[in-house]
């Protein structure tokens, strides 16, 4: 199973990537807030561990890449230098997780709904991935539409 999935994707890039990117979004901010957060799988294919190193958008002043602790029953961001994809395994980064913050929209706003973000990542291995990440509300996968009830 695992052998067809790689062949199928192959054959649509020239170069397999060490590090697959999977199911990215960035969290649709309140109107009032230029600071929104991505949240993406990063599927490393490799026996070495990899690192993201850092992360950068044409559109946010500053990309950070954070965890979030409990402390005192206080949810708290904290910046991570790196983060470690381990050697075949997968980091999530989800809501009140790892994520990656999208700090101050340039354009005083930060993206709606149906909107792209562009979001570069730097890698250990040098493998630069270019992203357009679709912008979301809350709940990514679990995004339900209820536009149908009249
Ligand atoms: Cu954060």
């Amino acid at each position: 199973m695992w052998k067809i999935i790689c062949l199928s994707l192959i054959s649509f890039n020239v170069f397999a990537a060490d590090v697959m990117v999977k199911d990215a979004w960035v969290r649709e901010a309140p109107p009032t807030s230029k600071t929104t957060a991505a949240y993406l799988q990063l599927h490393n294919h490799t026996k070495e561990n990899i690192n993201l190193l850092k992360a950068e958008s044409p559109q946010f002043n500053k990309v950070e890449i954070h965890n979030t602790i409990i402390e005192n029953n206080v949810a708290k961001m904290v910046e991570m230098e790196k983060l470690e994809i381990p050697a075949n395994g997968m980091v999530e980064l989800k809501p009140k997780a790892l994520h990656i913050m999208l700090i101050e929209a340039k354009s005083g706003v930060s993206p709606k709904m149906g909107e792209m973000v562009d979001v570069k990542l730097f890698f250990s291995n040098q493998q630069v991935e270019e992203l357009k990440i679709p912008v979301k509300k809350d709940g990514g996968m679990m995004n339900h539409d209820h536009s149908h009830h009249h």
